[in-house]
């Protein structure tokens, strides 16, 4: 099983700006630890983080035939791109839709998503921990379908 995780803009500055908002943990740290517990799964995990809308759109068509699976956390495109819709819905790989902040309890605009219709599921609030639930979320997803 191969998964890819995808991370937005903004994401690289995890754990150096707004702990109170994000935590102090590190897009690295978090990559890492998860890389662990999928290891321990035998999965294998690709991460990826770009502030360039292009680029997670072009990452996205490279896992044609590559991946199972996709874990994104999209940031601020979540609520903005129908280009990453347009290219999730095209490859039609399972992906789930995960944020650090509990994003219905900020702002009105980030209240929409282009992408959580048509998730397998969305985490979101749990800081950290919501790469892990959706981890676990897509994992248990996959297998089942498989079975
Ligand atoms: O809660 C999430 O995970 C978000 O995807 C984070 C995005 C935000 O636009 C979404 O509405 C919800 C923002 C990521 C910004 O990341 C930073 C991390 C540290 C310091 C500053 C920004």
């Amino acid at each position: 099983m191969r998964l890819l995780l995808l991370n937005g803009p903004n994401l690289n500055l995890l754990g150096q700006r707004e702990p109170g908002l994000y935590g102090h943990q590190t897009l690295e740290q978090i990559e890492g630890e998860l890389s662990q517990r999928a290891a321990a799964a035998g999965v294998q995990l690709d991460c990826f983080q770009s502030n360039f809308e292009g680029a997670l759109v072009e990452r996205v068509h490279q896992a044609i035939g590559e991946v199972d699976g996709i874990l994104l956390n999209a940031g601020a495109y979540t609520h903005t791109s129908i280009a990453l819709r347009d290219a999730l819905l095209g490859v039609a790989i399972p992906y789930v839709e995960l944020h650090l902040s509990n994003t219905h309890a900020r702002e009105p605009f980030r209240h929409n998503s282009f992408l959580a219709d048509r998730a397998v599921g969305v985490v979101s609030g749990f800081g950290p921990f919501s790469y892990d639930l959706a981890f676990d979320g897509l994992l248990n997803h996959l297998r089942r379908a498989a079975a």
